[in-house]
């Protein structure tokens, strides 16, 4: 396929935009080749400003449960435009979200909307550490909780992928408050507490880690981690931006049956518009602006076009009883379908899935923290991406991401990128050294 007028946006873009794009992970330099522009999208499909068509996995990088312009979700956002985009006062739209929300996720009492994850992941810090008042946070190599500083030192997604997981810019100071430990090593964290002892606010962690490829937690580690902070004081931050109302109704939480005292969410509670929310128990929740001393704040906080589009997505998460369990076997057919195509072209490959959400690694090892997971062999994932890519399947745009099956989806889409992925191994390894 050629993509002429992608590669002219692309030259355009940069003339305005850093580095063309508006989030580092878009501008294929993970993978090489000029980045695809998308014109629009339905249902399970995209369009490019060539006119090819993709199935779509990337989904926007989560939020799209029910897939590009479910129309529920866009009647809604059309009715809210229709009254007025933002007043900058409370509505109750963003009361009937966080009614929805709670009602799914039963460690939350009381939630705070923001606009991105990144903000939401900020403010539970920042609540976990006036709440304790103490300073420093756990963290893991290879979990991503957004682009703000305290998150950038050993970060998964496109700051792994850039080769800055720990970015320049963040100062040294806010560094020596983040400590790093290795994801699904229990040890390591009672380790780091025993070190620091009275100094940790919380441990924040993505419970499925979906920003080094999809790892999942070993047997007793979230379980271990929730004793540890209980013992110590600390807050257990469960960072759900990704996994929330997508690898079950409640969450990754739902799942394992563990409580944390924060949770943070984003991308399907917005159904694709601007959104993060921070969420936990009321008398953690009582420390945060206006009635506690920990500040929060934000112009489109619970914005009422956001607000809309999480409404109509979460109302269909409550009320299609078979959702979740109809995109785990879709998912699973996608997971075992891409592992039987790569045993049958003699390609060693892990590849993982929960609910909506899946991973491929091309390593011979399992794959259960980031050295593992960087074992993986990404000039592979770059030919296998772009193979696909051509066959008119868009898969995320680095080895370091998780993949998504939305509601559109079916088994024809799933048979359509069997397909695809045979004959790209066939190509792929007709051409191996
Ligand atoms: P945002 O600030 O991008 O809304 O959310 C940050 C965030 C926080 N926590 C988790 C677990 C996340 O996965 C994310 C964002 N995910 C990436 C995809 N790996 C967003 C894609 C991008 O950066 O463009």
């Amino acid at each position: 396929m050629t993509y002429e007028r992608s590669i002219a946006a692309f030259s355009r873009a940069r003339n305005v935009i850093a580095g063309g794009v508006n989030s580092s992970v878009r501008a294929f330099k993970a993978v090489g080749g000029s980045p695809v522009f998308i014109k629009s999208g339905s249902g399970a499909i995209v369009y490019d400003v060539d006119g090819h068509e993709y199935v779509d996995y990337v989904l926007s990088w989560g939020p799209l449960l029910l897939g590009h312009a479910n129309p529920a979700v866009t009647k809604a956002i059309a009715a809210a435009a229709a009254r007025g985009a933002s007043f900058g006062a409370p509505t109750e739209a963003e009361t009937e979200l966080a009614e929805l929300i709670c009602s799914m996720m039963p460690s939350l009492d009381r939630v705070r909307f923001t606009s991105s994850g990144t903000e939401a992941s900020m403010s539970a810090i920042r609540l976990a550490r006036g709440y304790t008042r103490r300073d420093k946070i756990v963290k893991f190599a290879g979990c991503y909780h957004g682009a703000a500083d305290p998150f950038l030192i050993s970060a998964g997604s496109s700051a792994l992928t850039l080769g800055i997981p720990s970015s320049p810019g963040v100062p040294r100071a806010t560094a020596a408050d983040t400590i790093v430990v290795p994801y699904n090593d229990p040890d390591a964290v009672d380790a780091a507490f025993a070190a620091h002892s009275g100094e940790i606010a919380g441990v924040i962690i993505e419970p499925y880690a979906g920003n080094m490829g999809l790892v999942l937690p070993q047997s007793q580690f979230l379980e271990r981690l929730r004793e540890t902070c209980t013992r110590e004081r600390a807050v257990l931050i469960f960072d759900e931006v990704m996994t929330g109302f997508r690898v079950a109704r409640g969450g990754v939480q739902e799942r394992v049956g563990i409580r944390p005292d924060l949770t943070v969410l984003g991308k399907v509670i917005g159904g694709g518009l601007p959104i993060g929310a921070f969420g936990g128990s009321e008398d953690v929740m009582a420390y945060l602006s206006p009635d506690g001393p920990v500040f929060h704040a934000g112009t489109l906080s619970g914005n009422p076009l956001a607000m809309a589009a999480g409404i109509a997505t979460l109302k269909a998460v409550r009320d299609d009883f078979t959702l979740f369990e109809r995109l785990d076997v879709l998912t699973g057919l996608l997971t075992n379908g891409l592992a039987a195509v790569l045993e049958k072209h003699g390609v060693a490959h892990q590849t993982a899935h929960a609910g909506s959400m899946f991973g491929l690694f091309f390593t011979a090892d399992p794959v259960v923290d980031l050295a593992s997971a960087m074992k993986s062999d990404t000039s592979l994932y770059a030919k296998y991406f772009h193979a696909m890519l051509d066959r008119g399947i868009l898969l995320a745009p680095s080895q370091f991401e998780s993949g998504f099956v939305s509601s559109a989806h079916s088994t024809r889409d799933i048979e359509r990128t069997l397909a695809a992925a045979d004959d790209a191994f066939a190509e792929i390894g007709a051409a191996a050294p």
